[in-house]
């Protein structure tokens, strides 16, 4: 066949260098081929648990790693491999380290090991913490298994771009950007667009006009669910058309192209590329008939759903199928009537071919084995430790079985041989000689070092964690300056903005009017459109922009308008925020504060408080709840000192009550993981957050006019907790316990309770059965009784402490009903 390809011309690179190049391609997409198709054996043989590979999906992966350049950054899912490989960023033996969960970050550069293969990441920080310089590497935002989870964060990265290019404050942070030249990449399949963060994320980068091109590998399926089921029309492409640019409108670029069609797809990606990079316009590229070679992963086989057409069809489209025809068909002919082949005979091709296979099964060799002699040092060492134990004490004979077990393993695993030690361990309790103890160190040693490799790095270890920042008390001027709390909230924005040109505050309503409560009043116009601005409505979305802007250096503060509605985000905080670090073993972050606000309105939808949902799913992030505005500011404040990713959660109805206004604002700092005292007493402990501790003060003063005197401490920080144990210190001198606040039973006060009786051993100072204080199980009903009937009010504060002190003295405290 002769042809004459575009590109080739174009690119004017000569015949010997394209033709490299093609080779070259062509080698690593067999190179990664070869790797799903082991990968799938290592787990059908039982040496890995769960695969999951980019078959089928090579072609188009090469063509968009051509068209990535240092500083840009990827936001995709399982699938792309072939695009790690081609950029050099992950090679066969790290795709087997991370097959077998090798729990070292430099066996699985990707997740030491805490993430099943086939979720990719870069490393943007350097062992300290500190950052790596961006715009000098590829970078890959590392994956989560949601589907469509990569959609929001891919928003933020994008948009930082914009900022860096737009925004004069930001442009010396070289280490992120370069005149905002970078693309966002991002990756989804056919069936994950049906997901509404999908929608959601088109939506906004189309508003946003932002550098992202969007691929979408279509190969017809969500696992077994064919595109009939999934997509309207069956085509993502065909009902985003809506979306296409033109003369009067913003909008996207939209491209469709065949996933097997090499020359197409380079082609295609350039101008994606192109137009993303130097016209901030958002891209999307439906990257047709792909197919699954071997199915959707190790879990089953397509041979199931699919019909003997299709699976027929797979094979003849194969996308490394056609690019093989393409290469052994190709022929050029030059100017002099010579013609250029890229291969003599299919022998060249069947010997790259050969290599491939070779490499690949050697680098799984030498991944199984340095994965297997970490743990084999350890069991020769448990099997040489037991040998002894078993000739010593009385219970040899079982020793030594257990010992011959671990022995026979060919494939152990840590739990194996941990395991085996402290079953052992039991054998010897009554026995006392130098191979118990070397036993018992040996399973402290492992326990140890699995704490590391399992349960590190889930919030900020680096000398930069907030934790580190003490406490600075606000200063006030002579003459009270008293003040509506909003203003605080306002000036401090102000401060800080001043202060940290890094600083972005948007959400719905956040930019023009300054937010509902004018927290933010005029700053819009001071700092102008970028720095602070509105977004739609689209909770999961502002916070994936948060996400992805802190990972690119900048510092946003994400507007969740209400606490009610953090639900639509907290599923993106949970899988996404909240593990990063924890997922990367330390290598990615994302500072981004939430700033929300909630509590003690009224009604279903406006007075919730699910501190419980929020604390259970958000391990990872700083959960804050401060009572007053003063408070609220401080936080700001010290967040903005360190590099950690928190949830603020303003009280909704603080913000026109009076505080004194401070003198050193952007500077005070509210220490985080402390509590407050902030009465004290000597009958109980009463310990809440937020705005019950009105309630709980307005109900002390009553306590006190019966002659019960309560202490109560404001938590403040739920996540983490009284990092100092002062709740208690002050159960030492109370001996009681009561908690209170707004959530659920069971809900944030189960949390601190377990947290003070079992953590801080309080209950070795109980004089009386601890108790909590919270709504009904019910969200709350409206109006002034349906709060006074839903939450906790003084009185029933009151009586719930005035109740206890009557069990503990019944002579001094008589009954009340
Ligand atoms: C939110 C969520 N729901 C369900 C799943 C289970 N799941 C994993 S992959 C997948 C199908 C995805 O199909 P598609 O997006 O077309 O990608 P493909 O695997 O075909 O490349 C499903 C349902 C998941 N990971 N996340
Ligand atoms: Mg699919």
């Amino acid at each position: 066949m002769l042809q004459e390809t575009k590109s080739i011309t174009s690119n004017q690179i000569s015949f010997s260098d394209f033709k490299k190049e093609v080779l070259n391609d062509y080698k690593i997409a067999k190179i990664s081929r070869e790797c799903s198709l082991l990968g799938r054996r290592e787990v059908l043989t039982g040496k890995a648990k769960f695969g999951i590979f980019g078959d089928g999906k090579e072609v188009p992966q090469l063509a968009m790693a051509k068209a990535f350049k240092k500083g840009d950054f990827r936001s995709g899912y399982y699938r792309d491999q072939t695009f790690m490989m081609a950029l050099g960023e992950l090679s066969p033996q790290q795709f087997f380290a991370g097959l077998y969960a090798h729990a070292d970050i430099k066996a699985d550069p990707m997740s030491a090991g805490r993430q099943m293969g086939g979720h990719f990441a870069t490393h943007s920080l350097n062992d300290d913490g500190s950052w790596k310089n961006l715009t000098k590497q590829y970078n890959s935002s590392a994956d989560i298994s949601p589907t469509a989870g990569q959609m929001p964060r891919l928003l933020g990265l994008a948009q930082a771009s914009k900022v860096y290019r737009n925004e004069k404050s930001v442009q010396k942070n070289t280490n992120f950007s370069i005149n905002g030249n970078e693309v966002a990449w991002g990756t989804i399949g056919n069936a994950s667009t049906s997901e509404g963060l999908f929608f959601e994320t088109i939506n906004a980068a189309g508003v946003l006009q932002v550098p992202m091109v969007m691929s979408v590998w279509d190969d017809e399926y969500g696992i077994s669910v064919h595109a009939k089921f999934q997509t309207t029309k069956e085509s993502i492409s065909e009902i985003l058309k809506g979306f296409q640019r033109d003369s009067e409108y913003n909008g996207y670029e939209i491209f469709i192209v065949n996933g097997w069609d090499y020359v197409q797809l380079m082609d295609v990606y350039q101008k994606a590329a192109t137009i993303a990079r130097e016209e901030h316009v958002p891209v999307l590229i439906h990257v047709k008939e792909l197919t699954q070679p071997q199915g959707h992963s190790t879990s089953g086989s397509h041979e199931r759903y699919k019909e003997k057409e299709r699976l027929q069809w797979e094979k003849d489209h194969d996308c490394i199928t056609k690019m093989r025809e393409w290469i052994l068909e190709f022929e050029l002919e030059t100017q002099d009537g010579e013609i250029l082949r890229f291969v003599n005979s299919e022998e060249e091709l069947i010997l790259l071919e050969k290599e491939a296979k070779k490499e690949v099964s050697e680098a799984k060799k030498e991944a199984w084995n340095a994965y297997l002699n970490d743990i084999k040092s350890d069991l020769f060492k448990v099997v040489s430790i037991l040998d002894n134990a078993a000739k010593k004490s009385k219970n040899g004979a079982v020793i030594n079985k257990y010992k011959s077990d671990l022995s026979a393993l060919k494939e152990p695993t840590r739990k194996d041989v941990l395991s085996t030690a402290r079953k052992c361990l039991r054998y010897l309790k009554d026995e006392n000689f130098l191979e118990k103890t070397a036993l018992q160190q040996f399973i402290k040693n492992a326990i140890d070092s699995a704490f590391d490799k399992y349960s590190s790095q889930l919030t900020n270890e680096s000398s930069k964690s907030v934790l580190h920042i003490a406490e600075k008390l606000p200063s006030y001027s002579q003459e009270k300056n008293i003040v509506d709390a909003r203003v605080i909230m306002r000036d401090n924005f102000d401060a800080l903005l001043t202060k940290h040109p890094e600083i972005l505050i948007f959400g719905e309503d956040a930019g023009f009017i300054g937010d509902v409560n004018q927290g933010l009043e005029g700053l819009q116009e001071k700092f102008g459109n970028i720095r602070i601005s509105d977004t739609g409505i689209r909770e999961a979305t502002i916070i994936g922009q948060g996400i992805g802007l802190a990972m690119r250096g900048l510092r946003p503060i994400a507007e969740v308008q209400y606490l009610d509605y953090l639900l639509y985000a907290l599923q993106i905080m949970s899988d996404d925020l909240a593990t990063l670090r924890y997922r990367t073993f330390g290598k990615q972050k994302a500072p981004l504060i939430v700033r929300t606000r909630g509590h003690r309105l009224e009604g279903i939808w406006h007075a919730g408080s699910p501190l419980g949902a929020i604390i259970n799913s958000l391990r990872g992030i700083h959960v804050l709840v401060p009572r007053n505005m003063t408070k609220a500011a401080g936080f700001y404040n010290t967040l903005l000192d360190g590099d950690d990713p928190a949830l603020v959660i303003e009280c909704l109805n603080g913000y026109r009550l009076k505080e004194e206004l401070p003198t050193n604002l952007g500077e005070f700092k509210t220490p985080i993981g402390l509590v407050e005292t902030i009465k004290s007493g000597s009958d109980m402990t009463i310990v809440s957050y937020g705005s019950t501790l009105r309630l709980v003060e307005e109900a002390a003063k009553e306590l006190h006019q019966v002659g019960i005197d309560v202490e109560i401490i404001d938590a403040q920080s739920l996540l983490p907790f009284d990092l100092n144990h002062d709740c208690v210190k002050s159960l030492e001198k109370t001996n009681k316990l009561l908690v209170v606040d707004e959530d659920v039973p069971g809900g944030a006060t189960a949390y601190i309770l377990q947290e003070i009786l079992e953590t801080q051993n309080g209950y070795l100072y109980l004089d009386s059965k601890p108790a909590t204080l919270s709504a009904k199980a019910h969200r709350p009903a409206y109006g002034t009784d349906g709060d006074y009937f839903s939450k906790p009010s003084t009185e029933d504060i009151f009586e719930k402490v005035y109740e206890m002190m009557h069990e503990y003295n019944p002579e001094k405290f008589k009954r009340l009903y």
